[in-house]
């Protein structure tokens, strides 16, 4: 029986296992949006196709599974752009639909065309634009296979409005096979016994998890491993959750606004094992000074990942859940055939003497203004390990990163790699469609939130219960502390003036909304917010804008030089760099609308 090309879509869609489709409707993809009334596939109408497409995003890191994203030509293809970046950086498994205008007419500037295959070519895994109806269900299964296999990514599908209104047959594959695309997923055999040797003579073993761990659903191997040779573990930005925070062995986070401990066992291990990670700039600091006396083990599915910013001694292309595992089982028979286990004692008395001397600091005063670590500690502290914390881009993502406890994979959503400010209100949409019995908390900054928050209403049409947190300092928080440490305090555009009353901006979208401006009240004021539950609500954190994210490794600078605390930048990075400058944080600097007084 034949079929439209538009119905071929659905029905692929549906063959794929999709259960929920997040997209915005428009002229050349309407004839798709026609089957989908028929179909029992959930489509989630997004205010704007960046928002469809964070969702997807926020659905896939939350499920694991790829998410779907849906728009028409044109300028809603061009509104996904970011959104498939963001994905491309941080290895998401999504699927695109675009619809395109009539094949006839591609080339020929026709009304909202846009060369979306040109344009996402640098930030898709794979994009085709679909020229055939009964190319279409092979087209979607190859677009699924690519995405989810191998390093996740995102693919695009591009269909000309003629193609789906075109008559065709439809057979949807079982089985998808694309000569030349075949992920290797073992480790090379060889290269496990030399990883495992390796663990055996090292005496400052460091495991660099990544987010390949999450990805690869390689938590388990990893603890294994870990656990099985005594070896730290530190977690990257992309990783929180892959490995338990509670854990004895776990040292925190690398990284420019890492734990101490993490970024300094690194900086002094004798073997990194790096898995699923990729010695990003954020986390080496100065590659030439990073880990000096460090021998290398890196493990990543794309083999393109290794040796591009650090050359290992050891090599393994393959997925990190299985050869984590490889290497586990060979030390196992390492062990089991009378192989000393390594002497770690001396290296975990220092990781211990450095973790109790370099701990987190916030200076919270009772009746002083909110610190931006006090709000963002206790929704930690409420969450307990469990449910899926979101963020925007920002201070307010690296303390949710640093003060939170994350038990789990697949409990922090953000955009680490293109870091993308208005990320977290249609991701966190996503993270609860896709879980909608776990609890989603989306902690934002005001200046990430103003870029998609009119998500919200896409939150309260749908009725997806997120508790959507917003860290209000009246500014962009880290563009303003670079300006302190780096630009003398002379603030550019940072001030973001009015800042729209959140309260009354809840109300106008019909949901609740709460005002915290005392350190005192915060416990309160998110067991208020958390006890709604049927339906999302809106916190306005009223916080201090003059504090700052530390620990800090100043940028391009080598790990060797992070500093802890403002006092210490002063003292140590800043010196004498402060000619003509007014206080740190001094009263003119702060915006209008937190001024004493001016709270409501
Ligand atoms: C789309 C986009 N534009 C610009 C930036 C650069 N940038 C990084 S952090 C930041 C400020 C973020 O401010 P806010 O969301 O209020 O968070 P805060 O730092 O105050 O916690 C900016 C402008 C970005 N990351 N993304």
């Amino acid at each position: 029986m034949e079929i439209s090309g538009a119905q071929a879509v659905i029905k692929s869609l549906e063959a794929a296992g999709v259960e929920v489709v997040f997209g915005h409707p428009g002229g050349a993809i309407l004839p798709a949006y026609d089957p989908l009334l028929d179909s029992p596939i959930r489509h989630v109408l997004a205010r704007h196709e960046q928002g469809a497409g964070h969702m997807a995003e926020g659905y896939a890191q939350a499920t694991g599974r790829v998410g779907v994203a849906m728009a028409t030509s044109g300028p809603g293809g061009t509104n996904l752009v970011t959104a498939l970046a963001d994905a491309y950086m941080d290895s998401v498994p999504l699927v695109a639909i675009t619809g395109q205008v009539p094949t006839g007419a591609v080339g020929g500037d026709a009304f909202q065309e846009a060369d979306i295959t040109g344009i996402t070519m640098p930030v898709t895994k794979h994009n085709e634009m679909v020229r055939d109806a009964e190319r279409i269900p092979a087209a979607i299964a190859e677009a699924f296979h690519i995405a989810s296999t191998g390093r996740p990514g995102p693919v695009l599908i591009d269909v000309p409005k003629d193609v789906l209104n075109a008559r065709c047959g439809f057979a949807y594959p079982e089985q998808v096979s694309l000569p030349g695309y075949k992920p290797t997923v073992r480790g090379h055999q060889k290269m496990v016994k030399e990883a495992a040797r390796e663990v055996l003579a090292a005496r400052r073993p460091v495991i660099y998890a990544g987010g390949g761990v999450i990805k690869s659903g390689g938590h388990d191997e990893l603890l294994r491993l870990a656990e099985l040779a005594d070896l730290p573990v530190v977690t990257t930005l992309m990783a929180r959750g892959g490995f338990p925070d509670s854990h004895p062995q776990h040292l925190g986070m690398p990284g420019m606004h890492g734990h101490w401990t993490a970024v300094t066992a690194l900086q002094r291990a004798d073997l990194i094992i790096a898995l699923g990670s990729r010695f990003d700039d954020r986390v080496t600091g100065d590659l030439s000074a990073f880990a000096r006396g460090a021998r290398v083990v890196h493990v990543d599915i794309d083999p393109a990942e290794i040796g591009k910013n650090r050359e290992p001694e050891v090599p393994i292309v393959g997925d990190c859940r299985i050869v984590a595992g490889q290497i586990a089982d060979t030390l196992q028979e390492l062990f089991d055939a009378g192989a000393e286990r390594p002497d770690l004692a001396g290296w975990w008395t220092t990781l211990r003497d450095w973790q109790q001397g370099h701990p987190l600091r916030c200076d919270q005063q009772p009746d002083g203004p909110l610190k931006p670590q006090t709000a963002i500690s206790a929704l930690g502290h409420k969450l307990a390990g469990q449910g899926i914390v979101v963020t925007g881009v920002g201070q307010h993502q690296m303390w949710a990163a640093q003060l939170i406890d994350y038990e789990r994979p697949r409990s922090w959503i953000n955009s680490g790699g293109l870091g993308t400010m208005g990320f977290c209100v249609p991701a966190a949409i996503g993270a609860k469609v896709g879980r909608p019995d776990t609890p989603v908390v989306a902690i934002d900054g005001d200046g990430s939130f103003q870029m998609t928050l009119q998500e919200l209403a896409t939150a309260k049409t749908e009725n997806v219960p997120v508790v959507f947190c917003v860290i209000n300092n009246g500014s962009l928080g880290m563009v303003r502390q670079w300006q302190e440490l780096f630009y003398a305090e002379r603030y550019s555009q940072v001030d973001l003036g009015y800042v729209p009353d959140l309260v009354k901006l809840a109300e106008a979208f019909g949901i609740p909304g709460f005002r915290c401006d005392k350190a005192a009240d915060v416990e309160a004021t998110i067991d208020k917010a958390m006890a709604v539950g049927d339906t999302p609500v809106l916190v306005d954190f009223r916080v201090d804008v003059t504090e700052k994210v530390f620990p800090m490794v100043p940028a391009g600078g080598s790990n060797d030089e992070i500093v802890e605390s403002a006092e210490e930048w002063y003292e140590k990075v800043a010196a004498g760099a402060k000619d003509g400058a007014g206080e740190p944080g001094g009263a003119a600097s702060v915006p209008e609308h937190l001024r004493e007084g001016n709270v409501v």
